[in-house]
Formats: C-alpha cells, sequence, structure tokens
C-alpha cells in the first residue's frame, strides 16, 4: 500500500492532546485591535521579568529598517493606527510590507518596536485606551502556561499579523533578499543519541538540523515527503521544505530524549521520539517540550515528520502506541 501524507498524520494520533495554545490565541482573537495591542504589550513586558529575547541581528534588521525608520518620525496617532492596521491585518502599504516579512523578521520588528515603546519614542497603547475584562482573562490564562508556551502564543500572534499576501504572488514584491543566519548559542551535538532509537534516517536528521545543513536534512526526505509543523499543514517536496527550513529552523537546539519505533507490515516504520527543542531568540533559557512523529519508508527515507508541541511536560513520557 502506498504511503499517503494524511494516514502519516494520524500516527501516534494520541499525541495531539488538547493544546492550550490554540486555545488561547483563540481567545486573543476574540478581542478588538487595541485590546489586542495592549494584551501584546502587558504579555511581553510581564514576561520579560523572567526571559526576554536576544536582540536581533544586524542584518536582520536591516529589511525591517525602512518600516521601523517611518514609524518613528510618525506622530503618536500615526503610530497607533499604524500599529492597528498590522494587527488588524489591514490593506495599507506598510501592513502589505509587513505581510511580506518572514517569520523572523516580523518578530525582529516587533522587538525593535517593543525597544523603541520602553524608551518612550514610540506609544505602547493608544491614549485614553481603557483595559476591557476580556484583556485579563487572556492575560490570566497566558500566566498559566509555561514558557515554552508562551512564546509560542506571542510568535504565532505575531506571524498572524500584516495583510495576508499569500495571494499577491512573488512578482508584486522584491523578494529573494537572503534569509539572515542567527548565530548558534550552543556548539551542535555531533552524535546524537536517543534512549530507544537507531533509526538512521532519524538520528542523522537531528544531527543535520542541529548544524543548520538543510541539504543534508533534506536528502534524507523522500521527493514526496513531508514536513508538518505545530499547528500548520505539511509542507510537501524537497524545494518546499528546505525554504522553509531556511526561514524558520535556523539555529534551532534540538535535543531529543527518547523515543519507540514500530515496525509496519508494509516494511515502513513509524517512530514518536519526545524532547526539547530551544530558539535562538531566547537560548538556553527557554525549552519547548516537542514531539517527533516520523513515518520511515521500507527504503529508510523519510516520508513524513510531524512537529507537536506537548501539552504537558509530562507528555515527554507519553510513549504508548496507537
Ligand atoms: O503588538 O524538527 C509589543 C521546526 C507590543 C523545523 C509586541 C521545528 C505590541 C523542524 C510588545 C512591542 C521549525 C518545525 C507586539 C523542529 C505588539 C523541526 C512585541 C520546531 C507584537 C523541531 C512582541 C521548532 C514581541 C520550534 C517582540 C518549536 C514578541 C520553534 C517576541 C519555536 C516573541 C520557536 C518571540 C518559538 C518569540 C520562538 C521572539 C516559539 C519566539 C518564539
Amino acid at each position: 500500500m502506498a504511503l499517503t501524507i494524511q494516514s502519516a498524520q494520524n500516527i501516534f494520533s494520541n499525541t495531539q492532546v488538547p493544546s492550550q495554545i490554540p486555545a488561547t490565541i483563540a481567545l486573543f482573537d476574540q478581542l478588538s485591535v487595541d485590546d489586542q495591542l495592549a494584551y501584546l504589550w502587558f504579555a511581553y513586558t510581564e514576561m520579560g521579568k523572567t526571559i526576554t529575547p536576544a536582540a536581533p541581528g544586524a542584518a536582520r534588521l536591516q529589511l525591517a529598517e525602512s518600516l521601523l525608520n517611518q514609524i518613528k518620525q510618525m506622530s503618536a496617532e500615526e503610530q497607533t493606527r499604524v500599529m492597528r492596521d498590522i494587527a488588524s491585518r489591514a490593506d495599507s502599504p506598510i501592513s502589505r510590507s509587513y505581510g511580506f516579512f518572514s517569520v523572523n523578521t516580523k518578530l525582529a520588528f516587533w522587538y525593535e518596536l517593543g525597544e523603541l515603546m520602553k524608551q518612550g519614542v514610540v506609544a505602547p497603547i493608544p491614549t485614553g485606551y481603557q483595559m476591557s475584562p476580556g484583556v485579563q482573562l487572556v492575560l490570566e490564562a497566558t500566566k498559566k502556561l509555561d514558557p515554552g508556551q508562551q512564546i509560542t502564543v506571542l510568535r504565532n500572534t505575531v506571524v498572524n499579523m500584516g495583510f495576508d499576501t499569500s495571494d499577491l504572488g512573488p512578482s508584486s514584491y522584491p523578494k529573494a533578499v537572503e534569509e539572515p543566519a542567527f548565530t548558534r548559542t550552543a556548539p551542535p551535538v555531533s552524535s546524537v543519541k536517543i534512549d530507544g532509537i537507531t533509526e538512521p534516517a532519524v538520528l542523522g536528521y537531528i544531527e543535520a538540523m542541529n548544524a543548520d545543513n538543510f541539504d543534508q536534512a533534506i536528502s534524507l526526505f523522500t521527493p514526496d515527503g513531508a514536513l508538518q509543523p505545530p499547528f500548520q499543514k505539511p509542507i510537501v517536496g524537497h524545494q518546499a521544505i528546505a525554504k522553509y527550513m531556511r526561514e524558520e529552523a535556523q539555529g534551532l537546539n534540538m535535543m531529543p530524549q527518547k523515543g519507540i519505533c514500530e515496525n509496519l507490515s508494509d516494511g515502513s516504520k513509524q517512530l514518536k521520539i519526545t524532547g526539547v527543542v530551544q530558539t535562538p531568540w531566547f537560548g538556553v533559557t527557554v525549552g519547548m517540550n516537542i514531539a517527533w512523529r516520523f513515518l520511515i519508508n521500507p527504503e529508510g527515507k523519510i516520508f513524513f515528520v510531524a512537529i507537536d508541541m506537548l501539552a504537558s511536560p509530562e507528555e515527554l513520557l507519553n510513549l504508548r502506541r496507537v
């Protein structure tokens, strides 16, 4: 029987216990735009008491520079309008430019705006703003999350902002700026050991990813292979996966801990591995508990891998089959 992405998505289906991350984002989505901006400001400054992101590199900030310079020169009212436009995904020139940014450039843009807000150059919250009970509710929900989940909520709200440029096609914007590199916080681990796992494709995948060697990682996939990031649809094919990895997987530290491997009747294998991932934005200060679910074809190539955020640290031990 031929492997299908749809059936692969369902391996170890008990991994996807309801996560508080989409639930918190759903609450956020119901807020008014001003409430959303206020929530992000309060959540970010509160979080900053214990963990703060590393400053983005100069090359990264350059990509957002023209937007930031425009905003700096605006009146407080205009600055507020721009932020409302971006947060509400309006079709305005700045919200369009933002919409074309990669995930990490979007984060760098807000990082810098946050700094300007702390310095008083940009107004964090519209003048006369009154906090609604809804903001308090989402803040309370956020406090209950672990740090890895909190930064995922922040990241995903930032990613969703800006005019949706996905239908505009590449020709409408001069793209193709090389994605700036993250500098690694720790030297990559060269020999990967995962309790219970000997599958070469899996060990090779982790080793390549920890060295940002995406060509090497891609070569382990079947040509029609797919990678499914947390809360996203599968990304299919070498080219699409490579583009995704260059934009979003640089500088990650992957620390798989243990796993199980099961042989299927057609010669393929399904594996579930749990462990911790660190993002270069927060380095060793924040660990995200995740699972990888691999489907390896009879030839030892990766047909499918899903990355799931775990609902709780206890889920690290959930290696039961199903
Ligand atoms: O609106 O095996 C202000 C893959 C107020 C690849 C603000 C992976 C106003 C394959 C405060 C200024 C990548 C899938 C905003 C593995 C306002 C693979 C600013 C997994 C917005 C394992 C807010 C990787 C700011 C994973 C500055 C799981 C917020 C990676 C900044 C996860 C937030 C990475 C930042 C995560 C969040 C990174 C910097 C969750 C970064 C999060």
